[in-house]
């Protein structure tokens, strides 16, 4: 059976959207954004493993499982876009499509934020256009699926 479920996957303190920095990241909730998401998904005929995690070594579990399980990955690897090796790592071993997404643009804030591990694996990456990035993911996501 063809693999119809796409992964999108959250890293640390993105469970604390819309509460705080509003002007940065906007002011819908992770909860928000996951329900928007899986209405997009549906338009394609996909479902949704929607997660968010503030441990490093459970993302790497959450991206090995994917290998098994899903067809392509969003990831918005917030802090960890900066410095994790493991999760780069995780990501290779999964051969999948990734899009890297983050809402804010990380390249007009400070320069810590300007390298990502994760671009070096990414298949595509989105950022700069808040919640409705997730919406451009999973088109773009939906797309690259189709054409495979
Ligand atoms: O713009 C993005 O999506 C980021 O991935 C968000 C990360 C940041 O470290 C990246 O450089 C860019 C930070 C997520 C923090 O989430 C918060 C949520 C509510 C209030 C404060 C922070």
């Amino acid at each position: 059976m063809e693999k119809s479920e796409i992964l999108i996957l959250n890293g640390p303190n993105l469970n604390m959207l819309g509460i705080r920095e509003p002007h940065i990241y906007g002011r819908e909730s992770l909860e928000d954004i996951e329900s928007m998401s899986r209405d997009q998904a549906r338009l394609h005929g996909l479902a949704v493993d929607f997660r968010q995690s503030n441990f490093e070594g459970e993302l790497v579990t959450i991206i090995q499982q994917a290998r098994d399980n899903a067809c392509g990955i969003i990831l918005n690897p917030a802090a960890y876009t900066h410095t994790s090796v493991a999760i780069l790592d995780a990501l290779k071993l999964t051969e999948l499509p990734v899009i890297e997404l983050h809402l804010s643009n990380p390249h007009t804030r400070e320069k810590f934020r300007h390298k990502s591990f994760v671009s070096e694996v990414a298949t595509g990456i989105i950022c700069g256009f808040g919640s409705f990035g997730y919406i451009l993911a999973i088109d773009a996501l939906a797309r690259l699926i189709d054409s495979d």
